[in-house]
């Protein structure tokens, strides 16, 4: 029989797998604009799942361990953001006050020279990359995002940080016209600014990342645009949003969690199975949109990557 082989992108949106999905995408960019025309079911498809159209470029992760994608939607209407709200079905619906034009990044601290960039400017000396990480909230959910963006490392090399310098401090912007949890002043859920932070050896593990998208387009201002950190052997919340100044510093910092509650939540937050919550089990998680629970893994499955750094902790007190 002569089977007449259809094009890659040319098949019923209603058959298409997200993560198919993904993929035929990033054959599609790759063809350029001409396929444009061709790829009426792709465009479709992409709008059905409400994923946007791409706008960035960047080396494929070749997703070795072969992480099935949560869709964009899952990604982008369950978010923890508490500068917007702690319901985190709300966050989406309320992050439209975030303005992300001319984002202004502060780099001070521990570095040959203090300096301020705009974040276009900033993204320039990196080649995007995409990375396919699995992301485990310290409240017993994960998923799978492919982020884009460039390493830590390559900012870290670029800021010039003096050898003094032991750890990397984040903060997120402060603006309570643009976050209204931060108008409610001593309401607030939290503190403001949130702030984390990581040992420099972590920070310079190949693993950490700053994230400027997501499924190959501008990050969405609920998942912490225009600039997040991403370090996905770490509980989520170490994973700071809407980056605005970004400190070298001698001493440990204090992050917004540890400060909230330091008996819960401690400064390292890596993802260990073995030791609970002092309030729940950290043994399972719930993967976004699936019903069983499945297991979690040592430093969220990459203990290849990173255990040699806490070689000799205690992971039962260094929480
Ligand atoms: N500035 C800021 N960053 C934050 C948070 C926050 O409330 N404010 N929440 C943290 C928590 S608890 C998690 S689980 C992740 C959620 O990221 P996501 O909404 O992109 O899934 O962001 C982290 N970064
Ligand atoms: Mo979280």
């Amino acid at each position: 029989m002569n089977i007449i082989k259809k094009p890659s992108w040319d098949i019923p949106s209603s058959e298409v797998t997200p993560e198919e999905l993904f993929n035929k995408r990033r054959t599609f960019l790759k063809l350029g604009a001409a396929s444009l025309v061709a790829s009426g079911a792709l465009i479709e498809a992409l709008a059905k799942d409400n994923i946007p159209v791409p706008n960035l470029k960047y080396l494929k992760d070749k997703n070795i361990n072969n992480l099935k994608l949560n869709t964009y939607e899952q990604i982008t209407t369950y978010n923890n953001f508490y500068e917007f709200t702690t319901s985190k079905k709300g966050v989406k619906d309320l992050a439209h006050t975030l303005k992300t034009d001319d984002w202004e990044i502060e780099i001070d601290g521990l570095v040959e020279k203090p300096f301020k960039i705009q974040l276009a400017d900033l993204s320039k000396n990196f080649t995007l990359e995409e990375r396919i990480y699995r992301f485990r909230c310290v409240e017993g959910w994960s998923m799978v995002v492919p982020w884009n963006g460039f390493s830590l490392a390559s900012f870290i090399k670029f800021a010039k940080p003096l050898s003094s310098a032991k750890y990397i401090r984040f903060e997120t912007k402060y603006d309570d016209e643009m976050f209204p949890d931060q108008a409610r002043g001593v309401f607030a859920s939290i503190d403001y600014p949130y702030v984390e932070a990581l040992r420099m050896d972590e920070a310079m593990n190949e693993l950490s990342f700053l994230a400027t998208g997501l499924y190959g387009s501008t990050l969405p201002n609920q998942n912490g645009a225009p600039l997040r950190l991403v370090v996905p052997w770490k509980y989520g919340f170490k994973s700071i949003k809407s980056i605005s100044k970004i400190s070298f510093v001698d001493k440990e910092p204090l992050n917004t969690w540890q400060r909230s509650n330091k008996r819960e939540y401690g400064f390292y937050a890596n993802v260990n199975p073995n030791v609970d919550h002092p309030r729940w089990s950290q043994k399972k998680e719930r993967v976004l949109g699936k019903f069983l629970k499945q297991k979690t893994l040592m430093y969220n499955g990459y203990e290849k990557e990173v255990a040699h750094m806490y070689k000799g902790m205690d992971l039962r007190k260094f929480i």
